[in-house]
């Protein structure tokens, strides 16, 4: 793309433009019955990579059923489910190199299946045991893996948008050919960290994809309340950016959008941004409950256009899956995740010690005397605590006993 000033031709009657006159069609391959429309462009995706990115796609929504119901059962505090929207997520992740970055929000678990993250990855993290990297200072759900390329997710809204487009400037600067995707709800596109972002990019040319999972809500604010113009895609044209809108249940569709793009970020530094159309066919999270503002109908018309189930009857049609195959699968990978589960919730806690550490390379003085005051606590508290925390005991060399606790406890909280 040519880079301009605005246009300055003039005119002599006020002309106010709004973009109606330009149409954003829908790119898609693969109709609901997974057969494939006639004249559809072509189609890249080999067999080892539709089967990895299959498996990718079953691995997410059993481990969605699976800690779903866990969190029903009160065993573990809160989850989020990517289901209806793995073809947006894997297929786009699928199209990457393993070693470019992935940026996301907090319902992209197929990316990190996709890209191997194991199951006791998984459930160290969500059960925020001694095994968790983030020393179960996160709520559950906010992986990250530094050797998969994935950035730690955060909570606020849209702060991973500009971070990418920082983090692919540094890719440009290092010329190591590879691209920052950064996968993000159309709610947080309404941060302005989602302008500042496509405009940084757009004027230093950085190869960065922004994908917008555009599945109809924030929580409960149904896009019909959330903007007034043409989707996502559109807002790229304002930073002179390429934009496509694509069938984001369709996985054949997604992987070939992606590919284009990342050829553009890469080869030609040009930053892309892509609407992926699709639908939370969950609640939010599991703290919510979707009936109190969409209908059943709408639902199942969602329900029909499942991306696993399209991608599955494409692949048993060209003989590269097969439903026994299937069955055998989901039911392994349940007993993997169940038994994982299992395992892992019965891991001990990580250190108390681990509160304050990973921050300073040495503990300051109030945080120390904080850890000390807490120590003091839970030991006039042990009934308050869980039986199994070790923390105590097994405090390092000079932490128990450790003057200033017993000064605390003396002293009363
Ligand atoms: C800055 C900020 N504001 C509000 C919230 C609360 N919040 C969490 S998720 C969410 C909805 C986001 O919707 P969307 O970006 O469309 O993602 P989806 O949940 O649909 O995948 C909101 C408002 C937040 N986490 N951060
Ligand atoms: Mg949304």
């Amino acid at each position: 793309m040519k880079k301009t000033q605005p246009t300055v031709k003039p005119v002599h009657t006020p002309v106010f433009a709004n973009g109606d006159d330009i149409q954003i069609p829908v790119f898609t391959l693969l109709k609901p019955d997974g057969t494939v429309y006639a004249g559809a462009g072509p189609i890249s995706l080999d067999k080892p990579t539709a089967r990895r990115i299959y498996r990718a796609m079953l691995y997410t929504r059993v481990l969605d059923e699976r800690m779903l119901a866990a969190q029903r059962q009160g065993r573990l505090s809160f989850y989020m489910q990517c289901t209806g929207e793995e073809a947006a997520v894997i297929g786009s992740t699928a199209a990457l190199d393993d070693a470019d970055m992935i940026m996301a929000q907090y319902r992209e678990q197929g990316a990190l299946a996709y890209r191997g993250f194991t199951t006791d990855e998984f459930m160290d993290q969500l059960f925020g045991n001694e095994r968790d990297p983030a020393h179960g200072r996160q709520m559950p759900i906010h992986y990250g893996s530094k050797d998969l390329h994935y950035l730690t997710i955060s909570s606020p809204l849209a702060t991973q948008i500009p971070q990418a487009t920082g983090y692919a400037y540094g890719q440009k600067l290092a010329g190591n050919g590879n691209c920052t995707l950064t996968i993000f709800g159309e709610g947080a596109a309404s941060e302005g960290d989602f302008h500042a972002a496509l405009n940084m990019a757009s004027v230093h040319k950085v190869p960065v994809i922004f994908l917008c999972r555009n599945n109809g809500y924030a929580i409960s604010t149904p896009v019909t309340e959330q903007f007034a113009g043409d989707g996502i895609a559109a807002r790229a044209f304002g930073y002179r950016m390429q934009s496509i809108r694509v069938d984001g249940n369709d996985i054949l569709a997604v992987f070939e959008a992606t590919r284009e793009a990342r050829r553009l970020a890469v080869e030609e530094n040009e930053p892309v941004l892509i609407e992926a159309m699709t639908y939370r066919l969950a609640a939010h999270s599991s703290s919510d409950d979707p009936s109190g503002y969409r209908s059943k109908k709408e639902e199942e018309s969602w329900h029909r256009k499942d991306p696993l189930r399209r991608m599955q009857r494409w692949l048993i049609e060209r003989d590269w899956w097969h439903e026994e195959e299937e069955r055998e699968l989901t039911e392994s990978l349940r007993r993997e995740v169940l038994e994982t589960m299992k395992q892992a919730e019965k891991r001990r806690p990580p250190a108390l010690e681990t509160l304050v550490t990973d921050v300073y390379t040495e503990t300051p003085p109030l945080l120390r005397e904080q850890l000390d005051e807490l120590e003091a606590h839970i030991r006039r508290h042990p009934d308050a605590y869980p039986k199994s925390a070790p923390w105590l005991d097994e405090a390092p060399a000079g932490r128990a006993g450790h003057p200033q606790a017993a000064h605390s406890e003396e002293g009363g909280a």
